[in-house]
C-alpha cells in the first residue's frame, strides 16, 4: 500500500535536471494590442497552473532562478489586466519559478515608485526565496518572449526599445521601466531610495547608485528589448517632482544611509489571487 501510495506521489524537485536554456518553448516577436479589454476571469481560465498569490514553477524541470516580479501601482487596474493577461504566459514559456507582487500605495499623498519597489523586495521575501527581482511598471509589455525575465552577473535594463520612444533607448544612463537585480546587487546598493515623492527622478538615482559600486548595465538588443507602453495621461499626484535635481546631486553622499537599511512603512493589507500578490501599504510622508 505505500509503495503505490509513493508512486502516485508528484516527483520531487531532486529528480529533475535545471530547465534548458534557452527555453524551448520560447516564439519571439508577439502581437500586443490594448484595443479589446480582457476580464480578471479569462486571464484566470488561460492560467490554470498558477498558485495562489500568481505564483508558478515549471513541473518537468528546475528553474534556472527564482524571481520576484514587482509592480508599483495605484490606481492602474486596467494596465495590470493587460499585463496579467500578457506576461503570465510568457512568463510560464520563460519556465522561471516565480511570484508576481502588485505593491498598492494607500491613501492620495504622491506616488513613490522607488520606495514601493523596496517594499516589494522585502514582502516578496517574506513569502519564498527569490534570488532575482524584477522590478517593471504596470504599463509596459514585452514584444519579445527571447527578453528573459531574469537578472545577470550585472544588472539588467529590460525595457530598451519602448514604442513610445520610437523603439530606442532614450539615452544610455537609463534603468526606468522594465529593470533586474539579483538580491547580491540590490544589497549592494542599499536598495533604492525612499525620498522621491512623484514623478522623476528615482530611476536615474538607481543608476547612480550602480555606477558608484562599479557595476554596468546590461541590456537585450533592441529586436529582442522592444516593448509597447500602454497609453496614458500623467496621473493624479504623480506631478513631476521639483525636488529630484538636488536629491540627484547627493546620491553618492546620502546612499549609504537612505535605502534598504531605512525602509518604514505598514501594511494595510495583503490580498492573494490566482493571478498576483497585492500588498497594499503606507508609504508615510516625506520626514
Ligand atoms: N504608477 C501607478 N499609479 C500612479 C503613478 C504611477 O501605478 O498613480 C506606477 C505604474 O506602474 C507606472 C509607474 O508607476 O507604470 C511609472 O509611472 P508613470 O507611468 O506615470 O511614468 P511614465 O514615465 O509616464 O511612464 C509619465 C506620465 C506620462 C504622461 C504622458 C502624457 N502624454
Amino acid at each position: 500500500k505505500l509503495s503505490a501510495l509513493n508512486k502516485s506521489a508528484p516527483p520531487t524537485d531532486a529528480k529533475l535536471d535545471r530547465c534548458p536554456d534557452p527555453p524551448p518553448a520560447l516564439v519571439g516577436p508577439l502581437r500586443i494590442e490594448f484595443s479589446d479589454p480582457v476580464s480578471m476571469d479569462t486571464i484566470r481560465a488561460e492560467n490554470p497552473n498558477l498558485r495562489e498569490g500568481g505564483r508558478y514553477k515549471p513541473k518537468d524541470c528546475i528553474a534556472l532562478q527564482k524571481v520576484a516580479i514587482i509592480i508599483p501601482f495605484r490606481n492602474r487596474d486596467e494596465h495590470l489586466k493587460f499585463w496579467l493577461y500578457y506576461l503570465h504566459p510568457i512568463l510560464q514559456r520563460q519556465q522561471l519559478d516565480y511570484g508576481v507582487y502588485v505593491i498598492n500605495q494607500d491613501g492620495e499623498f504622491r506616488f513613490n515608485r522607488a520606495k514601493l519597489l523596496n517594499i516589494g523586495y522585502v514582502e516578496a521575501l517574506k513569502d519564498y526565496d527569490y534570488e532575482c527581482f524584477i522590478f517593471s511598471d504596470v504599463d509596459l509589455i514585452p514584444m519579445d518572449d527571447r527578453n528573459i525575465y531574469k537578472c545577470s552577473s550585472q544588472p539588467r535594463h529590460l525595457s530598451v526599445a519602448i514604442d513610445k520612444f520610437g523603439f530606442r533607448l532614450p539615452y544610455t544612463q537609463i534603468f526606468g521601466g522594465v529593470s533586474a537585480l539579483t538580491k547580491e546587487q540590490y544589497l549592494h546598493i542599499n536598495g533604492f531610495s525612499n525620498n522621491y515623492w512623484g514623478w522623476g527622478g528615482e530611476d536615474d538615482d538607481i543608476y547612480k547608485r550602480l555606477a558608484f559600486k562599479r557595476m554596468f548595465i546590461s541590456r537585450p538588443n533592441s529586436i529582442v528589448g522592444r516593448y509597447r507602453m500602454i497609453v496614458h495621461h500623467r496621473d493624479e499626484k504623480n506631478e513631476p517632482n521639483p525636488e529630484s535635481f538636488n536629491n540627484l546631486m547627493r546620491t553618492l553622499q546620502t546612499m549609504n544611509k537612505d535605502g534598504a537599511n531605512s525602509l518604514v512603512y505598514q501594511i494595510v493589507r495583503v490580498e492573494k489571487d490566482q493571478l498576483y500578490t497585492k500588498v497594499t501599504v503606507d508609504v508615510g510622508k516625506p520626514a
